[in-house]
């Protein structure tokens, strides 16, 4: 919890810039070392600084934020010598060593993952090409916030997607269930874990709950959350509502707490709806994409009552182009560009794009909609988080308001600091 707390710390001094960010292996241990040359210090009244400072060698130095204390630079290796003689003098409020603050994670594509914490960096994927210059300083879900009250504590999200990697150090410990749908479609043994041939779930399951601070590849927005690999998509994508209503039943019955569907059809279905609503009375959070027809034209699961449907927005927190939206829209969150895991081996998307195996970025309403699921799965292990429509009704009625909110989708862009917190910076 302590390296939580450092966590958000970092976040919010990140967020003002030109800090100098450890060293990953000092991050296990926040007392490690503080910035030589300078001290912050805060008097009870600035008309006194200047005397005082110069009591011992020092001049006034630029204040620090809204805080009222001032940076001072002293000489290397004498920080605490002078912090110990300035807290003994009644002017000074306090005297403190400015600390080395380490990123919110050390995954290695953490810095790209700007739907968790955006510092308006500029986004590129693995192989180094850029695709979106800089973004908006906090158009983001402020996770790394809502990571200082609770990472997930094992929350189970179901992922009704193509499968999810079998091997793969970032997302497959994460996956303590599953169940085949289709294994007569993909001749696979039904009672196995069900391989992702296709490359979609494996990506979706990342974006809930990649392992965090584990140096490698990136962070869920709830890295502490269990995954139930439920294959309801066959190795090229596509499935049938009576397979996703399997799912979701199974899913229901198998401790599911949130319901990811990064999927849809244009055309309602009884039994699909059935399926949602039997999911909805056994308490589950129901999740889905809105589409990404780039039209107000309805999709289900998304479309249903109870299913959260999640349109897609960019680093500047527009809507993407892409992106189904309207009113029946439910909320949006960061899909263009969404750093996530994928396959170490052959899979279709991979193969189609030449991306690189094991992480990359994609875009659709498909990678928006597990963004809310996992933000759903934090609130579960809140105050809040006591039944399904609650925890609906505290994602939605904290989202940022953000321009498209009342049009486009109802109730804004999530924000999982709020969501589990009530208030955030
Ligand atoms: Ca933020
Ligand atoms: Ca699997
Ligand atoms: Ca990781």
């Amino acid at each position: 919890m302590k390296k939580l707390m450092m966590a958000s710390f970092a976040a919010a001094m990140m967020a003002f810039g030109g800090i100098t960010l450890a060293a990953p292996g000092n991050a296990a241990d926040p007392q490690s070392s503080h910035v030589a040359g300078q001290i912050m210090v805060k008097f009870h009244d600035d008309r006194a600084a200047s005397a005082v400072l110069r009591q011992h060698g020092l001049s006034e130095g630029p204040g620090i934020g809204g805080t009222g204390a001032q940076l001072i630079k002293v000489p290397a290796g004498k920080e605490f010598q002078l912090i110990e003689a300035l807290s003994r003098n009644p002017a000074v409020e306090y005297a403190e060593p400015d600390e080395v603050v380490t990123a919110a994670s050390d995954d290695q594509y953490f810095p790209q993952q700007y739907a968790l914490q955006n510092v308006g960096q500029s986004l590129t994927n693995t192989a180094g090409t850029l695709l979106a210059a800089n973004g908006t300083e906090d158009a983001d879900v402020d996770a790394v916030e809502a990571w200082g009250v609770t990472t997930g504590g094992g929350t189970k999200v179901a992922i009704l997607d193509t499968g999810v990697a079998n091997v793969h150090d970032d997302i497959a410990p994460q996956v303590v269930g599953y169940a085949n749908f289709v294994s007569a479609d993909t001749k696979e043994d039904p009672k196995a874990n069900p391989e992702d041939k296709y490359g979609h779930g494996t990506h979706v399951a990342g974006i809930v709950a990649a392992k965090f601070n584990n140096k490698i590849g990136v962070a869920g927005v709830c890295p502490d959350c269990s995954i139930l690999d439920v294959k309801v998509l066959n190795d090229t994508g596509s499935g049938s509502s009576s397979v996703i209503a399997n799912g979701i039943s199974w899913a229901a019955d198998n401790g599911a707490k949130v319901i990811n569907m990064s999927l849809g059809q244009r055309v309602s279905s009884r039994t699909l709806e059935a399926a949602v609503n039997y999911a909805w009375n056994k308490g589950v959070v129901i999740v889905a994409a809105a589409g990404n027809a780039g039209t107000q034209a309805k999709i289900y699961p998304g479309a249903y009552p109870n299913v959260i449907a999640v349109a897609a927005t960019d680093n500047k927190d527009n809507k993407a182009s892409f992106s189904t939206y309207g009113k029946w829209v439910d909320v949006a969150a960061p899909g263009v560009n969404v750093y996530s895991t994928f396959p170490n081996h052959e899979f279709v998307l991979g193969t189609q794009n030449g991306r690189s195996m094991g992480y990359d970025v994609a875009s659709g309403t498909s990678m928006a909609s597990p963004v809310v699921a996992g933000v759903a799965a934090l609130v579960w292990r809140t105050p809040a988080g006591t039944e399904n429509k609650l925890v609906r009704a505290r994602i939605e009625s904290t989202a940022d308001p953000i321009l498209g909110t009342g049009t486009d989708w109802a109730h804004g862009r999530v924000n999982a600091c709020k969501a589990v917190a009530g208030t955030c910076p």
